[in-house]
């Protein structure tokens, strides 16, 4: 389903049109965490990311940080503007961190 994450490098307009599944240009919290449970790679990662009240909180920091009018919801703007800043900010022990930006890079 998600070829382009073969690809060695993924352009951020490219996430951000695989996350918004229902195309209205907007991220939210059940796309982001769909789409955090669609990488992982086997069921026992899948149920254990869907229990984890830490992968609840990674999302909403996740947000918090990619929302920078706060309205709820991450625009495409705002996630192409974020997403360069992403790196240097999350903390690398985050779930949220580990599955959207580390996986497409492996
Ligand atoms: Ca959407």
């Amino acid at each position: 389903m998600y070829d382009f994450f073969r690809k060695k490098t993924i352009e951020p307009h490219e996430l951000f049109n695989a996350i918004d599944t229902d195309e209205d240009m907007y991220l939210t919290c059940d796309e982001i965490k769909n789409f955090t449970i669609s990488l992982a790679t086997n069921t026992d990662e899948k149920s254990q990311l869907v229990q984890k009240e830490l992968f609840e909180k990674d999302i909403r920091i996740f947000i918090q940080f990619m929302d920078v009018d706060k309205n709820g919801v991450i625009s495409k703007a705002e996630f192409l503007k974020q997403y360069q800043k992403l790196e240097q900010i999350v903390d690398k022990h985050y779930l949220v961190y580990k599955q959207i930006i580390m996986n497409h890079k492996s």
